[in-house]
């Protein structure tokens, strides 16, 4: 709905600029929040079945591009209350790609989504109230000007006999840790309550802080966005307009 489009100030958009991160507070209602969380524990206690449900226990419990095969979370992923501000990050049009639940707080080392995904920025929605104890986000505020480690710096393949998470853990994660200390800047912890929705550049060095009480549930949707001119991509996932429509586009590479 056109009305629900709310931009963001000259004095946000200044904020998100340097820092590469702007918190929006109150994007969602609690009452919407506590049903997104209610239907998240439902489908993770098996209370309730959704075809194509799959929780990894990785980063804590989490689900992958679950808008793919759960409406609930495309509505959020394309709500309208994103769109302008995220047409305002980027100075264009966002096409949604990816999402990513996370039940508890991550504890994911420092990293850069646009490794993963170049030319990206998130919509992250916190489902519940995110404080110290249960793992929020950690962000390196500006680290989205400094350096950008690649697929170039490091590659994906695997070594022989190398897992995923060793690639990670041995040859990622270090250079991030690198570029973080390069920056000399310190990380600060984004604390925010229920509904409230974090914006981020791709590049920006973040993670999840520790959870100091585990166990303790933290909810959280990632969405991800890259520009609808975007030719940088070599996924065979829809990319997704905020009209509902969906395009499969591979890079020409
Ligand atoms: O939610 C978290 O703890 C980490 C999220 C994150 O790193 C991401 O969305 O890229």
């Amino acid at each position: 709905m056109e009305s629900e489009q709310v931009g963001l100030t000259n004095q946000q958009q200044s904020f998100y600029e340097t820092n590469g991160y702007l918190v929006l507070e109150s994007v969602f209602t609690q009452e919407e929040c506590q049903r997104f969380v209610d239907h998240m524990e439902d489908l993770h206690n098996g209370r309730k079945e959704l075809t194509g449900f799959f929780q990894q226990d990785k980063y804590g419990y989490r689900t992958f591009n679950q808008h793919l095969y759960d409406p609930y979370v495309m509505e959020i992923l394309i709500d309208a209350r994103l769109h302008q501000p995220l047409k305002d990050c980027f100075g264009g049009e966002p096409e949604a790609i990816q999402t990513m639940h996370f039940y508890e707080g991550s504890e994911h080392p420092l990293h850069q989504d646009q490794y993963y995904l170049p030319d990206c920025m998130s919509a992250w929605t916190a489902m519940v109230d995110v404080d110290d104890n249960n793992g929020p986000l950690v962000v390196q505020p500006g680290s989205h000007k400094g350096r950008l480690i690649t697929k170039q710096d490091v590659p994906m393949t695997l070594h022989p006999d190398e897992t995923y998470e060793q690639q990670q853990s041995n040859r990622y994660f270090p250079r991030v840790e690198q570029v973080f200390k390069e920056n000399a800047q310190d990380a600060v912890e984004v604390l925010v309550n229920q509904g409230d929705v974090v914006l981020f550049n791709g590049r920006l060095i973040h993670g999840g802080a520790p959870v100091l009480s585990p166990g303790t549930r933290r909810h959280a949707l990632a969405c991800h966005y890259i520009p609808y001119h975007s030719e940088n991509w070599e996924r065979d996932w829809p990319r997704i307009s905020f009209d509902g429509s969906c395009r499969i586009h591979y890079n020409k590479m």
